[in-house]
């Protein structure tokens, strides 16, 4: 029996005449897999709860925030009790210093910090600090990383070599991306190239340690070692935007899971605990070049906003208390998970490469192994869209595309897992 999506689709047809494609954002409107996005009411632990009195089980959890689960009671507690006390200040609150700590606690290279409202304006602002403080313009990210919607990051990557920016969006000028230089992840030979090519004119590398926005890639061994070397070697500092991966991967993130000290990194999604935060952070000398100390400026209403300290102290509180137990068993979760539908596609004859790194992980449906955007892009995209929307009526919510990463929470049990195969039997393609 069909789910009915009545309520959803009448929603969706108001919500199409206010906002371009129905959306906040545009990778909510299912484009690339197809059908309506249905609407929700409320979610709890790994549960999501439609218009039309559907649930699904939660496999993207608000793209990373949610690892605790939805409705997380010491989270909604936090956030209840900070409301009472006003929304916002604009001044200092000893919230910001608190949460700030336990940043700290888990990542010991966050020498000093900056917390912001989203992990856009962490990794702008980070960029343009580091510009700032090497006095170089020329910046290096990835193909397949996404670092936010800001200007210099919103570039199209060329086809596997070091590439001038070429704008990925209408509106974004070449002036603005003529300094960003995309070029194929996990392959370092290029990176030396690009430095070779520009000496002493490259201010930083900024990376996704673990990408998450071309599907799950994970870095090849010795990779993120070499970003630091050459780096190191030629004055560039090493930004690892851990806005996904930050608390995620483990509690340090890519850079505890790799052992790596960046210069600078940035945070987001399950800083907050969902509410609207990001931070960026690392060397003290190159942080003190922020004003009001130093030149480069930066600055924000809701900065610090003492309802997301709150969210983000009960949030990083409990995944500090109970890390021994929470990352092997997110991790186990995600792998039955992963590994268990990946052993079903094998005995329905379905080609599906798994990358899973901790408690995120990505199906792709491809037979070649993923390593880098371009392989990434050797998956059937037509098929992830038929077996999206296959489990979405299996009651199973995962990620709308099939460059996004799925994301397990604490929430998610043995029932769930099963409930998870089960729909898998029926929605893969037979
Ligand atoms: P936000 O501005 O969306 O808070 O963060 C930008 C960002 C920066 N760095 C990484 C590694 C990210 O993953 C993101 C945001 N991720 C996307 C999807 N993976 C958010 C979802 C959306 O755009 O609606």
């Amino acid at each position: 029996m069909p789910l009915s999506h009545t309520r959803s689709h009448l929603l969706q047809q108001k919500a199409e005449t206010i906002f371009p494609g129905g959306v906040n954002s545009p990778v909510r409107a299912f484009r690339s897999v197809g059908g309506e996005p249905p609407f929700l009411t409320h979610a709890e632990g790994a549960w999501l709860f439609d218009e039309d009195g559907n649930r699904y089980l939660d496999l993207f959890g608000s793209w990373g925030p949610m690892i605790l689960g939805h409705a997380f009671p010491p989270v909604v507690d936090a956030i209840r009790e900070a409301a009472g006390r006003s929304a916002s200040f604009g001044a200092s609150t000893a919230s910001e210093a608190a949460l700030a700590t336990l940043v700290q606690r888990c990542f010991p290279s966050v020498e000093k910090l900056r917390f912001v409202s989203s992990g856009t304006e962490a990794c702008m602002s980070a960029v343009r600090l580091a510009r700032g403080f090497t006095g170089r313009d020329f910046i290096v990210k990835f193909e397949g990383c996404y670092h936010g919607h800001s200007d210099a990051m919103l570039v199209k990557a060329g086809s596997g070599v070091a590439t001038l920016g070429i704008p990925g969006s209408a509106g974004v000028p070449a002036e603005t991306v003529m300094h960003t230089l995309a070029l194929p992840f996990n392959d370092l030979d290029t990176v030396r190239a690009a430095f070779a090519a520009r000496p002493d004119q490259i201010a930083c590398v900024i990376l996704e340690p673990v990408v998450g926005n071309a599907g799950t890639i994970p870095p090849a061994p010795g990779y993120l070692e070499g970003l630091r070397e050459i780096t190191r070697k030629h004055g560039a500092l090493l930004i690892l935007d851990e806005v996904m991966t930050g608390f995620r991967v483990s509690l340090g993130g890519a850079q505890q899971l790799y052992n790596i000290r960046p210069d600078l990194t940035t945070l987001g999604k399950i800083i907050g605990g969902g509410l609207p935060c990001g931070a960026f952070g690392g060397r003290a000398d190159i942080m003190n070049c922020l004003a009001p100390l130093g030149p480069v400026y930066q600055a924000g209403t809701l900065s610090g906003n003492p309802l997301a300290m709150a969210a983000g102290i009960a949030t990083l509180e409990h995944l500090i208390a109970n890390q021994q137990t929470i990352y092997p068993g997110l991790d186990s979760t995600t792998s039955q998970i992963a590994e268990g539908v990946a052993k079903l596609a094998r005995e329905a004859g379905v080609t599906l490469t798994t990358n899973q790194v901790g408690s995120m992980f990505t199906w792709f449906f491809t037979s070649s192994p993923v390593t880098d955007f371009a392989s990434a892009s050797t998956s059937d995209t037509a098929v992830f869209g038929r077996f999206h929307r296959a489990m979405l009526e299996a009651g199973v919510w995962l990620p709308p595309s099939q460059f996004e990463a799925a994301f397990v929470s604490t929430a998610h049990g043995r029932e769930d897992v099963d409930f998870l195969l089960s729909a898998a039997r029926k929605a893969l393609p037979h």
